[in-house]
């Protein structure tokens, strides 16, 4: 049995140059860090990111005393621990913290720990992360949903939608995958450049031009895919993050235009725009406590668009049941940090699969060099991945991971299944 010797923790940056929490977990001879990152769009039912508020120095947003609580008191705790036994250990920190929402340690600080507690155990076994979660063999590479223009929290254009991506459907491999998003993406900015618009970066990579209506956006994509000798709807398809809960007002909401409209106006909209563009999946089209609103969505969709909950299940068990009873979504969303530590991750991913929702694994908009989520999507066999576009390297890294992952795995290698 391999027992943890001690945890270190310490303040690094995140991709919006915001502190950040990383652990490192030590035992007789080897280590393993993980780093945690951090949403903009956040769901109110989210476990808590703890930051040292009244530190002025940092305008409140460091992380001192989360790494305080490692050096000092969960390094303590977990020593002696048998690095292999995850549930164990999280379970302690889950208990050592107390509260529903992990307010008194912070969800950051407890995944920190607990994703470099998985991580050594990997390192232990002398086996790759990926073969050290669920699965055992039939791996299967996610399909990534490719993040090509940026709106809503993520820049500062006024593009109601928060998220364009794309997923190459028809991509018989992850590097194939890679390459057709590589493809558009280069047209995209050809088109972007030709039309005078900018080809600045939004927080996810994704192009950030100073458009503010959704069709235009939506139609630049269209062409870019046409240029790259794609069909749209049939080899690539065009996926949203809408992350309504930033567009909501008195049960009404702006989705479409500045302009409020209600439930039954803006689900016609969503309906015309899927005809129209041909959207295969559509994530957060309503508010976190909206379940009434996405139930009527998915039933006129006649579930035949993959919509995804994100701020909806916010990776809570609790709130996928209530999502599966009342039929407001067939697809999750995967952050460890809404919900931090790996084994309730886990637990979320196995019942969302049992009872037959997708899982989409998910960078946050605030993300760093780890790339623990990628080895996760295969780990987990997870139909899709998002984790932004081909520029910035802590969502290139992601990319990169899985194409090692996919050469790790040789012939035995096979792309998930898109129906
Ligand atoms: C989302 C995420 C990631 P954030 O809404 O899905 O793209 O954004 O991390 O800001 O919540
Ligand atoms: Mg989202």
């Amino acid at each position: 049995m391999s027992k943890i010797k001690k945890v270190v923790a310490r303040q690094v940056y995140d991709s919006r140059g915001n502190p950040t929490i990383e652990a490192e977990v030590f035992s007789n001879n080897l280590s393993a860090s993980a780093i945690c990152p951090s949403g903009a769009s956040t769901g109110t039912f989210e476990a808590y990111e703890k930051r040292d508020k009244s530190n002025k120095k940092y305008l409140g947003k460091s992380v001192l005393i989360p790494v305080a609580t490692v050096n000092k008191l969960i390094s303590k705790k977990l020593k002696n621990q048998n690095i292999h036994d995850q549930e164990r250990i999280d379970s302690i920190l889950i208990k050592l913290d107390g509260t529903k929402q992990k307010t008194k340690l912070g969800a950051n600080t407890i995944l920190a720990v607990s994703m470099a507690v998985k991580k050594l155990s990997a390192k232990v076994k002398k086996i790759p992360l990926y073969k050290n979660f669920i699965v055992k063999k039939n791996f299967k590479l996610p399909f990534p949903l490719m993040n090509i223009i940026n709106g809503g929290a993520h820049a500062d254009n006024g593009l109601r939608i928060q998220e364009f991506m794309i997923r190459p459907d028809k991509a018989k491999s992850f590097n194939d995958a890679v390459r057709m998003c590589f493809l558009v993406i280069n047209n995209l900015k050809v088109l972007l450049k030709k039309s005078g618009h900018s080809i600045n970066v939004g927080d996810e990579g994704g192009f950030a031009p100073m458009i503010s209506d959704n069709e235009s956006a939506l139609k630049l994509i269209v062409q870019a895919i046409k240029k790259s000798g794609f069909k749209n709807g049939k080899d690539i398809s065009i996926c949203l993050d809408v992350a309504a809960n930033e567009l909501i007002k008195k049960g009404k909401y702006s989705i479409h235009s500045k302009n409020y409209i209600s439930v039954n106006q803006s689900i016609k909209k969503y309906l015309q725009l899927i005809k129209k563009y041909q959207i295969k999946s559509i994530e957060d089209p309503f508010g976190e406590d909206d379940w009434k609103a996405w139930s009527k969505f998915v039933n006129e969709t006649k579930n035949k668009t993959q919509i995804i909950g994100d701020d909806l299940f916010v990776t809570n068990l609790e709130r996928l049941k209530i999502g599966f009873l009342n039929l407001s979504a067939n697809s999750i969303l995967i952050k460890l940090n809404q919900i931090g530590t790996v084994t309730e991750t886990l637990e979320v991913i196995k019942f969302s699969q049992l009872i037959g929702f997708k899982t989409i694994i998910s960078h946050r908009s605030g993300d760093t060099e780890d790339t623990f989520i990628a080895d996760l999507a295969v780990g987990t066999n997870s139909n899709q991945i998002k984790t932004g576009s081909l520029a910035r390297s802590e969502r290139i890294a992601k990319y990169n991971q899985l194409i090692r992952i996919e050469e790790n795995l040789g012939r035995l290698a096979k792309m998930n299944k898109i129906d």
